[in-house]
């Protein structure tokens, strides 16, 4: 698992290199935006349930045939593994806020994610617009609490994203 500044080191020690002025400005910015990624963590962590709620509402609102007979969250277990797999998004997505580096959900979220949803059965598309909807909650309640940079958070989401649709949606 690696974050900005480990990640950064690791490439300029594998050729020797002192850091140079490309080094030096990625790690201004990655402090640069600290206050505000720090801000947006703290604000998921203390609303983390409520935005994994309103999410899911949203979704079957706008997807209504996943809570329907033959859906995929139809039956409370399916319903629940749903919700679980969001709050997995959410909070991996605060880590990669914190490490400024998508490195983590690599690592632990998306590796093997689409096979599993393929051979259960899971739709990837719904799920991208799962997490699309958790990062709009969490840019609004962000950009709500005077953050002046709100767009630091989508970084994580859009990796997601990216990574689940690559084929199939
Ligand atoms: C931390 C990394 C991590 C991830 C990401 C993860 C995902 C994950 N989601 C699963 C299931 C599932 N995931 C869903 C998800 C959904 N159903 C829908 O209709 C929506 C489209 C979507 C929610 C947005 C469902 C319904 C299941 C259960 C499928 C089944 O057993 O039939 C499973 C199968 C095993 C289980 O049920 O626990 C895994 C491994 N597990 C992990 O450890």
């Amino acid at each position: 698992m690696r974050d900005a500044i480990t990640n950064l080191i690791r490439n300029y020690d594998q050729t020797g290199r002192y850091l140079d002025r490309d080094a030096l400005d990625s790690l201004k910015s990655y402090f640069g935006s600290g206050t505000d990624r720090v801000t947006a963590a703290s604000i998921i962590n203390a609303n983390a349930a409520a935005i994994v709620k309103q999410a899911g509402l949203q979704l079957f609102a706008e997807v209504p045939e996943l809570i329907r007979p033959g859906g995929y969250a139809y039956t409370t277990r399916r319903y629940a593994a749903c919700l679980r797999d969001m709050d997995y998004y959410l909070r991996y997505a605060s880590y990669a806020l914190i490490a400024g580096d998508t490195n983590v959900l690599d690592e632990r979220v998306l590796q093997g994610l689409r096979e599993t949803y393929n051979s259960l059965g899971v739709p990837i598309g719904p799920t991208v617009r799962g997490i699309q909807i958790m990062k709009d909650l969490v840019k609004a309640r962000v950009a709500g609490s005077g953050v002046s940079n709100p767009s630091v958070v989508d970084g994580p989401f859009d990796h997601m994203t990216s990574e689940l649709s690559e084929t199939d949606i």
